[in-house]
């Protein structure tokens, strides 16, 4: 019998055979739960998501990309072996020349560099398992200051705006069950119903019991239809209307002087400050009514109860840490924090988003949320990791600046896991050439993504149906993510490539794991007395619904509402912050008069290198779109559906216009999920929020044109069609063809 004919016959057999795999969404911060059953046939495998009923976030909810989120993972351009690049080809090598080639790379790099010449980007897909061996490694291994993650584009300016007002950030300071007891809610700059769409009926069930919706965003939502007051300011001014906010609550009278008094400090000078603002002029710098504003502030403070949530649209600004503290303020002033139905939600956006900064990857930050800069903290890390405190390196810098040291030349070689940093990162020409220019390139992936482009050495990573471990989810819930299906090709999971890179460079002490619930216990180890305090869980606690952090001992059930006594500050109390708010520095001008701010859509995930692979999701939504106000378009002859560029001083973008009413007439929307031409982050401004490190990607000057004009003046003349199409060729890559050429060869 051949092979190829005992190969057919085996298939046979195991035809109609069912695996059932229980597994977690890989996309979103919900981690919805579910059983996914795989039936054998010849062709093709079938697949079917069923939602798990039990789940105390998702309460047995899917949206489509997670009845759909099996196509990427078993889609035919997984990487499977290591891929080295060879004069610009790849070609297909094994691993273990892979971890020769690399940890001679790293040594190299470092003997002639020094030890900070290594850096380390990482991404909130990863488990906390492996978001904690990261920045171990990073930090024992490779003894590099320059350790970031993706999770800076994301969450920054929430985690650093709460961290200053309570002394802690964990995404939601309440179980989400609260939410239906909120009598009033603001959502600002939150699109949840094309974001995190199985959370939707959490607010509807707190609308059908009376509560009052304010939705803030420039564009009519999925979200937005559910309001009962829409604020459509323009992009970056969520400080201006909070603030406005916060002066009608004071002027009339609507806050609450004994919270303040007991459970507050600093409002004092927040109250001198708002003496010098004048609503008229905050409400038309937001462009909005003064009605408006009082609308909204008089339903938020003569509600009982009510809770804030915010996300990228506040977050993602030059200001952005300060615009979320403006809305925290509201929460403050009017004593809605810290008891049922009252609390506030930076709602977490990756997966693991939230697990990742908890233990380690953020440049600043030590597992169980401890400081890199703070000598206790230090000391503690270090004993777990069997090293002395002073043999930790120090805080690097956040995640684009990486990109800068790149082009200073103090980081020579990168070590990318889990993102896509060429189609997520602002002003994307100048981390092209910041890749360009490294000596070495490493990327961690399941896929040849935009960035694994510009690698020299690839290495196959296994998705979530083959990788076990935890991930925190928005509800600071630690939850536990089964994985049966076995790896594609040589695919290793991520924490197993950390430690055979470990082992390479003659450094395992420490990164001898056989399970990976062994790394979950060391995690548990290191955050204990932490604030993101995980001592108290284990698999076997967390396996069933999860339990809510902080919980520091076996006992503790876990914690559903902070801040019922004290804050996590020094002396118990929040913390107002200034409520200057500063002025914005992106402006629209006469050569770039529109806003263009980013953002998302429902089929695809944040890059799409995963969801562009799958096929249900991609026939929903092949291509961007700009989101043009009709009156705006035609002030500017464009019609629906045809091509325009958006210029910034960044760079152009190619996309189809699309005219809506949703949009105000000054700001334009495009989502960022494509590479190529039509990646908007070819526009977008990378000025970044002073304190947490965010790149402002929802507010860039910009102009809109016909791609093609009818005079052919302004639009792409012949000779600059034909470059764009050349850089297309190069930004766009053939994966599949490079992968497949390379799989034949074998080192
Ligand atoms: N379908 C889908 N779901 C996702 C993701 C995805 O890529 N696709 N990504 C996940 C991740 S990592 C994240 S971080 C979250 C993001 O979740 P969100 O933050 O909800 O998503 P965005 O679309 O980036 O922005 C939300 C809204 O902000 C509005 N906005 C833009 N500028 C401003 C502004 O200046 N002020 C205000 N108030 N609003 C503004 C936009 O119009 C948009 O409707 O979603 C998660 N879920
Ligand atoms: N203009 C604009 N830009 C933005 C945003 C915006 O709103 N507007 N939002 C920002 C936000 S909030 C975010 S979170 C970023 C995210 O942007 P990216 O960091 O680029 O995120 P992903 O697309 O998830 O990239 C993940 C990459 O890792 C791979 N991957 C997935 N899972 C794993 C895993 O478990 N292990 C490994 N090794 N690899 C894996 C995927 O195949 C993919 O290539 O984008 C940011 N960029
Ligand atoms: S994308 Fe988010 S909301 Fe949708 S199924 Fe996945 S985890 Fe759940
Ligand atoms: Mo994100």
């Amino acid at each position: 019998m051949t092979d190829m004919i005992r190969y057919f016959r085996e298939k046979q057999q195991e035809q109609g055979k069912e695996t059932t795999y229980e597994t977690r969404c890989p996309y979103c911060s919900v981690q919805c739960s579910m059983s996914l059953l795989e039936e054998r046939i010849v062709k093709r495998n079938r697949f079917k998501a069923i939602p798990n009923k039990q789940d105390p976030t998702s309460e047995g909810r899917l949206c489509i990309k997670g009845f759909q989120a099996h196509q990427h993972a078993i889609h035919r351009d997984r990487l499977r072996y290591p891929l080295l690049k060879v004069d610009g080809e790849w070609m297909r090598i094994s691993w273990d020349l892979a971890l020769e080639i690399l940890s001679e790379k790293i040594e190299k790099t470092q003997q002639e560099a020094g030890k900070d010449a290594v850096a380390v980007y990482g991404g909130g897909s990863l488990t906390n398992e492996e978001a904690y061996l990261l920045g171990k490694f990073a930090r024992v291994v490779l003894k590099t200051k320059y350790i970031d993650y993706n999770g800076r584009y994301c969450m920054s300016s929430a985690a650093a705006a709460a961290n200053a007002t309570f002394g802690i950030d964990r995404g939601i300071t309440n179980e989400l069950s609260e939410v239906e007891e909120a009598e009033c809610i603001i959502l600002a700059g939150t699109n949840i119903a094309e974001c995190q769409p199985t959370l939707m009926p959490y607010f509807r069930r707190a609308k059908k019991k009376g509560a009052s919706l304010i939705v803030i965003d420039p564009r009519e939502t999925g979200t937005t239809k559910l309001a009962d007051l829409h604020i459509q300011g323009k992009p970056g001014m969520d400080g201006a209307i909070a603030v406005a906010m916060l002066k009608v609550l004071l002027d009339e009278g609507m806050i609450d002087e004994e919270f303040i008094q007991n459970r507050t400090t600093g409002f004092e000078d927040v109250r001198k400050q708002m003496t010098s603002y004048s609503l008229q002029e905050l409400a038309s710098t937001a462009g909005v009514s003064v009605e408006t504003i009082q609308e909204a502030a008089r339903r938020f403070g003569k509600a009982e109860t009510g809770m804030v949530f915010t996300a990228r649209g506040v977050e993602q600004q030059a200001s952005g840490t300060s615009d979320v503290r403006q809305y925290l303020h509201l929460l403050l002033a009017t004593g809605k924090i810290g008891r049922r139905g009252c609390g506030y939600g930076a709602i977490t956006g990756q997966g693991n988003g939230q697990g990742g900064r908890e233990h380690g990857l953020k440049a600043d930050q030590l597992p169980g949320y401890r400081s890199i800069e703070n000598k206790a903290d230090r000391q503690y890390v270090a004993s777990v990791w069997g090293i002395e405190e002073n043999e930790l390196p120090r805080k690097g810098v956040s995640a684009y600046e990486l990109f800068a040291k790149v082009k200073e030349g103090a980081i020579r070689t990168m070590l990318i896991m889990g993102s896509n940093p060429v189609v997520s990162s602002p002003n994307q020409s100048e981390v092209k050439r910041a890749l360009t220019q490294l000596d070495f390139l490493v990327c961690v992936d399941m896929f040849i993504s935009e960035t694994a482009e510009y690698a020299d050495l690839l290495l196959p990573t296994t998705s979530y149906l083959e990788d076990e471990g935890t991930m925190t989810n928005l509800e600071g819930r630690v939850v536990h993510r089964p994985a049966q299906r076995v790896p594609f090709g040589e695919a290793k999971h991520d924490w197993q490539i950390l430690c055979a890179i470990a082992k390479a460079l003659g450094q395992s002490h420490g990164f001898l794991f056989e399970k990976v619930e062994e790394i979950f216990a060391e995690l548990c180890l290191a955050s204990k007395g932490g604030i993101a305090d995980y001592s108290g869980l284990s698999y076997e606690r967390i396996k069933e619904k999860g339990i809510l952090w902080p919980c520091p001992n076996t006992e503790h059930p876990g914690t559903g509402r902070l801040f019922e006594k004290s804050f996590y500050t020094n002396d118990g109390k929040a913390r107002f912050g200034s409520a200057i708010i500063p002025q914005q520095k992106e402006k629209e001008s006469r050569k770039y008069p529109y806003l263009l701010t980013t953002g998302r859509v429902m089929n695809h995930y944040l890059s799409g290198v995963q969801t562009r692979r799958s096929e249900a999701l991609f026939e929903r939504a092949k291509e961007p779109f700009a989101e043009i106000h009709p009156e705006t378009g035609a002030s500017l002859g464009i019609q629906e559906g045809e091509l325009i560029k958006i210029s910034t001083v960044y760079g152009k973008a190619i996309v189809k216009a699309k005219l809506s009413e949703a949009i105000r007439k000054d700001t334009v929307f495009v989502p960022f999920h494509w590479g190529g031409a039509q990646s908007i982050n070819r526009t977008t401004c990378d000025m970044l929020d002073p304190v947490s490190r965010m790149p402002a990607f929802k507010r860039t000057a910009c102009a809109i044109q016909k791609m093609i004009e009818a005079d052919g003046k302004n639009g792409y003349s012949k000779q600059k069609r034909t470059s764009q199409v050349k850089e297309d060729a190069k930004t766009v890559p053939d994966p599949v063809a490079a992968h497949r050429s390379a799989e034949n060869v074998r080192v």
